[in-house]
């Protein structure tokens, strides 16, 4: 390298490869979603023609994604190696070339199923990763430039050195970021194939009761697909456990302790129910809450082969990341379904909703109950213990409060004057849903029709027809649950133990 063009060029190259690599791993590391550039190869075949995917497979056969990968790879690389002369010219120039790249990035990562939030730091982990290099490897080809003379200057010695120790250093960076990412991508993908491969006997595929959803156009279903299920949980990665490797503890305050494997669960009597779970951070009218068919192996019977000694009135659940929630003790032993859920939807577990195992336990928020990729249950005394969030200033018990929501129309929506139809759902899991009423300007309650549901533990779909003038109007839902409590309208936010108030929506009758 005895002039610095050839190092200008290596820059971009070395800058880029570290991106790449950065984003790779915090992809990895963070979700069981594909890395950045396997969401572009993805929406590149997405994007193309049917005939011309067709002509590929033939050519390449089943290697089609790994060529494709593979083009998109050296697109980049070029693209990335440009960004090195570009920045000797004007910088804003290789920032343009990274903030395109990143941006196209976005948009692939962004159509995937199941993309959230968390997808997008990998890529700006990647872009700034890039930028960072890039700045390091090139001040002193920059220095060497302003120093030098016109045209093409050499590098100096100490130029070189410095150089070459920057370039080794990012390139460290850069085959660690890799290795790491791989790494991990390795136990993810045997957990996902672990989990494609299980046959589970007992587990039947959910069959959505007859009338449980109401006929409204845009209607959410009452059955939630697992893709759009919410998701809640402090994992920076999802735990990545093997059903061989899972095992359960089942200790504390009991005669015998009990330690299962995944075989001695499955191989039990498997419940199957439907349950409807939410997160206490849920606001009012809020999204953090999902129904699902469940199946798994009841608590209780294992509760009552350990033998609870007395005294206790909490267990502990530990997951596999560590995290902790208090459950009491009543509400695994009593006659709901508390299980430990292997499947969702009749499907093993999905990895992000605590695969291989987790706890659902009707009626109680997730934060004090429904513990993903559980490993240990410790009965005990809530005097003795605290937990995660309880720790973080949240409610020790927390059961769900009641509540409902205005799904159809949406808040700012348009409805027609006459005979407009409003739906939502409305949910007090375990005691189950009376009435909904729906109001107008603060009017008069007036009675809403009620879907069918199969117990009291999921939530119930409603619909009113109503007849407004036209012009803007406020509607109001509430509901009323089987033991005679009335939702309350009193406002409250999430903290301590859940979010209370009417949901309250603007709409516009033409
Ligand atoms: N291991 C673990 N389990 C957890 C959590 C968590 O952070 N870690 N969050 C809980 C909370 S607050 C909720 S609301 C539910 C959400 O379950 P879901 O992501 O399957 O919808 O999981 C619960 N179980
Ligand atoms: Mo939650």
């Amino acid at each position: 390298m005895s002039t610095s063009r050839g190092a200008w060029w290596l820059a971009g190259l070395l800058a880029g490869f570290a991106g790449l690599a950065a984003s790779y791993c915090v992809a990895l590391v963070i979700t069981v979603h594909d890395d950045p550039v396997s969401a572009v190869a993805e929406l590149v075949i997405r994007l193309t023609p049917g005939a011309l995917v067709e002509r590929a497979i033939q050519l390449f056969g089943r290697h089609d994604k790994t060529v494709l990968v593979g083009v998109v790879l050296v697109l980049l690389v070029v693209l990335l190696a440009w960004a090195g002369p570009l920045a000797r010219r004007a910088w804003w120039l290789a920032m343009l070339v990274y903030a395109v790249l990143a941006l196209v990035g976005a948009v692939a990562v962004g159509s995937q199923r199941g993309s959230s939030a968390a997808d997008a730091l990998a890529l700006v982990v990647g872009f700034f990763t890039w930028i960072a290099c890039l700045a390091l490897l090139t001040a002193p080809l920059r220095a060497a430039d302003e120093a030098g003379e016109a045209g093409e200057p050499t590098m100096g010695a100490h130029t070189r050195r410095t150089f070459l120790i920057r370039a080794g250093l990012v390139a460290a960076v850069g085959v660690t970021a890799g290795v790491v990412g791989r790494a991990v991508g390795v136990g993810r993908r045997q957990v996902e194939e672990a989990r494609r491969l299980l046959r589970l006997p007992g587990v039947t595929m959910p069959r959505v009761p007859q009338g449980a959803n109401v006929d409204v156009p845009d209607m959410p279903p009452w059955m939630t697909p697992a893709d759009d299920f919410y998701r809640i949980d402090t994992a920076v990665y999802v735990p990545a456990v093997r059903p061989q490797d899972w095992r359960l503890r089942i200790h504390g305050l009991v005669d015998r302790e009990i330690v299962l494997d995944y075989q001695d669960l499955v191989g039990r009597r498997v419940t199957e129910a439907w349950a409807t779970i939410c997160c206490v951070s849920n606001d009012v009218g809020g999204s953090l809450i999902g129904n699902a068919w469940w199946s798994g192996v009841r608590i209780a019977t294992l509760l009552a082969e350990a033998g609870v000694q007395a005294g206790a009135d909490a267990v502990l659940q530990t997951s596999d990341d560590g995290w902790t929630c208090g459950t009491p003790l009543g509400a695994l032993t009593d006659d709901r379904n508390a299980m430990l859920a292997i499947a969702m939807n009749g499907k093993p577990l999905p990895v992000d909703h605590g695969f291989p195992v987790r706890t659902v336990v009707p009626g109680l928020y997730g934060y004090v109950s429904a513990c993903k990729w559980v490993v240990d249950l410790k009965v005990t005394r809530f005097a003795d213990i605290s937990a995660y969030w309880t720790e973080r200033g949240w409610s020790e018990q927390g059961p769900v409060k009641i509540s409902s929501r205005m799904d159809v129309p949406r808040e700012g929506g348009e409805i027609a004057a006459a005979g407009a139809r409003v739906a939502g759902v409305a949910w007090a899991q375990h005691t189950g849903i009376e009435r909904v009423e729906v109001n107008v300007d603060g009017g008069e309650w007036q009675a809403a029709e009620l879907a069918r549901v199969p117990n009291d533990d999921t939530w119930v779909q409603w619909v009113a027809t109503l007849d407004l003038e036209p012009g803007d109007h406020l509607l109001r839902v509430r509901a009323t649950d089987k033991s005679g409590l009335v939702q309350t309208g009193e406002v409250h936010g999430a903290v301590p133990d859940g979010a209370t108030g009417w949901h309250t929506i603007h709409v516009t009758a033409t």
